[in-house]
C-alpha cells in the first residue's frame, strides 16, 4: 500500500493554495462591499437582506440608486480595498483561474498515487469514530490517528469535506452568478434557489473556508507546532525549529505579494486591468460568450420593485423631452454603416413586431431583478444599417452626464458602453422602449435602453441617443471600451 507520507507535490500544492485562497477570500470581500447586503429573494428587494455588512441607510425622500450603497472597505480585509469592485473582479477571476488549476493537478496526483485514501473513508466505522475525537477535542485532549494513517478521523472527514465538497460547492455557486450561465441555462440557477440564493451560499462557503483557517491554524498551534511544520516543509519529522523557520519565510512571501497585489492595484489600477484582463478574457470568451440567452421567466416572478443604478439625466433639454413623452426625441444610428439611419420613438416601435422578455438583471455590484421588457431586437436594427466591412463594435451614447447627474460616481462626462458586435446577434439583445407592460420608466432609461441579456448590467445602457458602429473603441473615452471600464476599471466582456 502506498504509504500516506507527505511528498513533495502535496507540500508544494498545500502553499499555493494558501495563496490561491486568501487572495480570493479578500477579493472575494471587495466584491462584497460593491453590495454589502445578502438575500434568498431574486428581486434583492431593499429591506429584505438577511444580512448586511453596511451601517448606511439610504434616503426614503428622493431616488437613490445602487452605487449609493457601495461600501469602502479597508484593505487589510479587501483586494484591493477602498471601494475598487472593478479590480477585486478582477483579482478574483484570475485567481479562480489559478486555484482551479491547482486543484486538478491536486486531484490527478491524489488519484495516481493513491494518496486518496488519506481523505476518503472506507469504512462507516469512521463516523462514531469522528464523534469520539470530536468530544476529546472539547476534553482539551488529543484523539489518537487512525491506523497507519497521518490524520485522526474526524480530520479526515474534515479534510474530505474541504476538498471534495467546499471546494467544488464554491465553483458551482460562483459558476451561478454568471449572467451568461444563467441566460442559456435558468434552470442550473434554480437548481441554486435562484441568483441570490446562490450568492448568499457562495457567501457561506467563504465564510467556513475562513473557520476552516482558524481551526487548522490553532490546531498547528496548539498540538503540533514543530511536527506539523516539518511535514508540511520536509516531508517528515526533523528539523523542527529550521521546519518553522522556512515555513515562517513562505509565509512572508505570502504576505509580500499580498501587499504588492495590494500596491499595484491602488497605485495602478488602470495597469491590473489590462494585465488580470487579458489573464482572464481567453478563458471568458471561450467558455462564457458561445451561450445565447433562453429566459423566459414566468409573470408572476416578475419584480415588484426593480431596482435602479444610475441617475437619469437632469439636463432641461432631457425634462422637456419627457413631459412631451419623447416627441421630439431622435436615434440616430451611423458610423461605419451603408445606411445611416435617424429615427424617432414611434419609428423604432414600428420597425417590427414588439419583442417582450422576462429575464433576469443582474447588476455587477451583486443584486439582481426579474423584469419583463419589450422592444426592438438589436439584430433587426444592425441588420436595416448595414454594417461596412471592418465593423466590430457597437458604440452606445447617451443622454447622461456623469459629472452631472451622478456626482458621488467616479469620473465624469457622457456615459456610452462598447458592445461587441456579435453581441446583437443573441435572440434576447433587445433595445427596449417598454418595461412591466409600460412605457419605459425614466428611472429605468427612457425613452430607449440597452438590454444584453448574457452580460451584467453596467453594460446596458440607458438614455440611449446615438448609436455608433465602429472598427475600433481605443480613440472614444480612455479607450477601454465603455464609461464603466474608463472610470472604474471593469473588463469590457462581462459573461460574469
Ligand atoms: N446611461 C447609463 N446607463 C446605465 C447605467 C448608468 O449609470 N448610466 N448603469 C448601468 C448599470 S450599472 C445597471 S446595473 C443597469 C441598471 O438598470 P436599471 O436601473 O434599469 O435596473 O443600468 C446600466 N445602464
Ligand atoms: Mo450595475
Amino acid at each position: 500500500m502506498t504509504p500516506l507520507d507527505f511528498p513533495a507535490w502535496l507540500r508544494i500544492e498545500h502553499w499555493l493554495n494558501v495563496l490561491f485562497l486568501t487572495l480570493l477570500i479578500r477579493s472575494g470581500i471587495e466584491i462584497v462591499a460593491g453590495h454589502p447586503k445578502l438575500y434568498w429573494r431574486d428581486d434583492s428587494r431593499p429591506g429584505t437582506e438577511w444580512a448586511r455588512f453596511t451601517r448606511k441607510s439610504m434616503p426614503t425622500d428622493k431616488l437613490y440608486d445602487t452605487l449609493d450603497e457601495e461600501e469602502s472597505y479597508s484593505s487589510l480585509v479587501a483586494l484591493p480595498g477602498h471601494r475598487n469592485l472593478g479590480i477585486g473582479r478582477h483579482w478574483h477571476f484570475a485567481c479562480v483561474g489559478g486555484w482551479i488549476l491547482t486543484g486538478i493537478v491536486y486531484y490527478v496526483l491524489l488519484f495516481a498515487t493513491g494518496q486518496w485514501r488519506r481523505y476518503i473513508p472506507t469504512s462507516w466505522a469512521i463516523f462514531p469514530q469522528a464523534w469520539d475525537d470530536v468530544l476529546t477535542y472539547l476534553s482539551v485532549e488529543l484523539p489518537p490517528l487512525l491506523p497507519n494513517e497521518p490524520l485522526d478521523a474526524i480530520q479526515k472527514l474534515t479534510y474530505a469535506a474541504v476538498i471534495f465538497v467546499l471546494a467544488p460547492f464554491q465553483i458551482f455557486t460562483g459558476a451561478a452568478q454568471s449572467p451568461a450561465v444563467e441566460a442559456r441555462f435558468p434552470w442550473y440557477v434554480r437548481l441554486w434557489g435562484g441568483r441570490q440564493s446562490a450568492r448568499s451560499l457562495h457567501f457561506l462557503g467563504l465564510i467556513t473556508f475562513v473557520v476552516f483557517l482558524g481551526i487548522h491554524l490553532s490546531m498547528v498551534f496548539f498540538w503540533g507546532w514543530g511536527q506539523l511544520h516539518a511535514l508540511m516543509i520536509f516531508g517528515e519529522v526533523r528539523d523542527t525549529h529550521l521546519a518553522v523557520a522556512l515555513s515562517f519565510v513562505i509565509i512572508a512571501a505570502l504576505v509580500v505579494i499580498h501587499a504588492a497585489a495590494t500596491v499595484w492595484s491602488l497605485r495602478r489600477p488602470r495597469s491590473v486591468q489590462k494585465v488580470l484582463g487579458a489573464i482572464v478574457r481567453p478563458a471568458r470568451l471561450s467558455l462564457l460568450r458561445p451561450l445565447a440567452s433562453a429566459q423566459n421567466y414566468r409573470a408572476d416572478e416578475v419584480s415588484a420593485e426593480h431596482r435602479v443604478n444610475g441617475k437619469p439625466p437632469c439636463s432641461t433639454a432631457y425634462k422637456v423631452m419627457a413631459v412631451h413623452n419623447f416627441a421630439d426625441w431622435t436615434l440616430e444610428v451611423g458610423g461605419l454603416v451603408e445606411n445611416p439611419l435617424t429615427l424617432k420613438l414611434e419609428d423604432v416601435m414600428s420597425l417590427r413586431e414588439k419583442q417582450t422578455q422576462r429575464v433576469l438583471h443582474n447588476c455587477v455590484q451583486g443584486w439582481s431583478s426579474i423584469g419583463q421588457w419589450g422592444g426592438l431586437p438589436l439584430r433587426d436594427l444592425v441588420s436595416m444599417v448595414k454594417p461596412l466591412p471592418g465593423a466590430r463594435y457597437l458604440c452606445f451614447l447617451t443622454l447622461q452626464e456623469t459629472g452631472r447627474d451622478e456626482p458621488s460616481a467616479p469620473g465624469s462626462g457622457q456615459f456610452y458602453e462598447v458592445l461587441d458586435l456579435e453581441l446583437a446577434d443573441d435572440p434576447q439583445t433587445l433595445l427596449a422602449y417598454e418595461m412591466n407592460g409600460q412605457p419605459l420608466p425614466i428611472e429605468h432609461g427612457a425613452p430607449l435602453r440597452l438590454r444584453v441579456e448574457t452580460q451584467v448590467g453596467f453594460k446596458m445602457a440607458k438614455w440611449i441617443h446615438r448609436i455608433d458602429v465602429v472598427a475600433d473603441y481605443a480613440d472614444i473615452g480612455y479607450g477601454m471600451g465603455g464609461w464603466r471600464e474608463d472610470n472604474v476599471y471593469f473588463d469590457k466582456d462581462v459573461e460574469i
